[in-house]
């Protein structure tokens, strides 16, 4: 099959029932123009599906029905057959304003796209939408009818459901606000089976789009390894003058912790673009472990491990007996955290009774000290922090992103309402099995000595399998 020409569907219904926000949400394409009010879309626009630079599918955006009673009422009196009259309409009707948006959808249509059909399921039907059905029908082209629920309510759609198998191939729920990978997946999957012709071609659009996201989560992963790597690795250098010694060691902390923002900052924007939110400027709900900063306490409190968990960690990373809690503790007693939140109350709840002290001056030290005489300043290095604990919590917070970023719908434009109920959730690595985190461990352990390349690569490729298997979980594709 010649995947040259790619399979069109012409989106279309009644103005303002979420036509665009489908198409948006179909195609991942944030730019499709969305508005609150009808008539947004005026004119007939394609959105292309591309996996590896081809388009594979292309949905039409189009503007919705004016006019379709009079349109019908043409059609069942003009005395031609079906498809022949829908012709015959376009002819008869190019000049009159009045059936302009009729003539722009009617058009790909006759040119061979396949038929979306899209109804707001939280509203009744009225007499319009039967014959806009109706019209369609007439077309002879393969149809789908997609409910889109702009509410919750869902009294009506039952009578939807009726007046869909009397008029349709198939009929699916499909939310442009909430719809996933996974559901978008099914809609294709639905669409494949409504025309046989449509089989070879669709089955390979399908397997495109999972090859595709399948390569996106592997990108994920590389870039949740470089975020890692770079985050524990870093090292934050300055000079000051000997007269500011006294408040450079703040400074400094203040300028790492910044730093490690930043590289997060930097996953964040390249998670977006390989999921192809352009516009998505997404705000965590309230309670959200992302609105507060790495080091804050509290979200060392929701994310990573807890105090058994970690205690058996460190253990197991430590290596030698005793080594444990300087493993998941180091820089912690470095004042890195107390330089942006009170992280010394959460690390003592994880610790229970524990003497904090048996964790201070264990470890590598964090900062570094030189003097240059010859140009009367110091230079403080800070850095690496190589923790567990921060270990798990940045795994947490990618995981928690990349969720928020994968069930996005590029449909969807408002930002969530403040009030909203918490989306938020604590941290996943938590709910690892213990041979899932000893994995994670193991690759950690290995990044303590870099210069043991093979070590670290093949434990990098350990951990990067259980990861790219976890993120398929997660966006409800099938890793297999
Ligand atoms: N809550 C909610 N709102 C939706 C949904 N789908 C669309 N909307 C909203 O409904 C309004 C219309 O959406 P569009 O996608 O522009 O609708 P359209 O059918 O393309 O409209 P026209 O181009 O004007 O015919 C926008 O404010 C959308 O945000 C949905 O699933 N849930
Ligand atoms: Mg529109």
């Amino acid at each position: 099959m010649n995947l040259s020409a790619p399979l069109r569907f012409a989106v279309v219904g009644h103005p303002n029932e979420g036509k665009s926000s489908v198409v948006s949400t179909l195609a991942e394409d944030d730019t499709v123009p969305v508005g609150p009010f009808p008539g947004e879309t005026r004119s007939c626009h394609v959105y292309p599906v591309i996996v590896d630079g081809r388009p594979i599918v292309e949905f039409i955006d189009t503007p919705g029905f004016q006019n379709p009673r009079h349109t019908l009422a043409w059609l069942e009196e003009c005395g031609i057959r079906d498809e022949e009259a829908v012709k015959a309409f376009r002819i008869a009707h190019q000049d009159l304003p009045e059936y302009r948006h009729e003539l722009e959808l009617l058009r790909p249509i006759e040119e061979g796209a396949g038929i979306i059909y899209v109804v707001d399921g939280s509203r009744p039907l009225h007499k319009d939408d039967r014959a806009e059905m109706e019209i369609l029908r007439r077309t002879g082209r393969p149809r789908l009818a997609i409910i889109n629920f702009k509410d919750q309510d869902d009294r009506y759609l039952e009578e939807w459901k009726g007046a869909f198998r009397r008029n349709f191939n198939s009929v699916r729920v499909f939310n442009a606000h909430h719809a996933n990978y996974a559901e978008r997946i099914a809609l294709l999957e639905t669409l494949e089976n409504i025309d046989q012709d449509w089989q070879p071609a669709m089955e390979q659009v399908i397997s495109a789009f999972r090859r595709d996201w399948r390569q996106r989560l592997a990108r994920t992963v590389d870039l949740i390894c470089d975020l890692l790597e770079k985050s524990l690795g870093h090292v934050t250098l300055a000079k000051y003058d000997e007269k500011e010694k006294e408040s450079a060691e703040e400074r400094l902390k203040e300028r790492f912790c910044r730093d490690l923002g930043e590289l997060e900052q930097t996953f964040h924007q390249r998670i977006r673009r390989l999921f192809k939110h352009n516009i998505f400027k997404y705000q965590p709900p309230p309670n959200s472990a992302l609105r507060d900063n790495l080091f804050s306490e509290r979200v060392w409190k929701v994310l990573g491990l807890d105090r058994s968990q970690l205690t058996w960690a460190a253990a197991l990373a430590g290596g030698a007996a005793g080594a444990g809690l300087d493993v998941a503790f180091t820089g912690i007693s470095a004042g890195v955290f107390t330089a942006t939140g009170a992280l010394i109350g959460a690390l003592s709840a994880y610790l229970g009774g524990e003497n904090l002290a048996r964790v201070k001056g264990m470890g590598p030290r964090l900062f570094g000290l030189r003097l240059l005489p010859s140009i009367g300043k110091i230079e403080l290095k800070i850095g690496p922090l190589h923790n567990l604990q921060f270990f798990f919590v940045l795994i947490d917070r990618v995981l928690i992103f990349f969720s928020y970023v994968i069930n996005w719908a590029h449909g969807r434009r408002e930002p969530l309402p403040e009030d909203s109920p918490g989306e938020a959730r604590e941290g996943y690595t938590a709910q690892w099995s213990d041979e899932q985190r000893r994995v994670a461990i193991r690759y950690f352990e290995a990044l303590r000595n870099p210069d043991d390349v093979d070590r670290l690569e093949k434990r990098r490729l350990e951990f990067q399998a259980f990861l790219r298997h976890f993120l398929a979980g997660l966006s409800g594709e099938n890793p297999e």
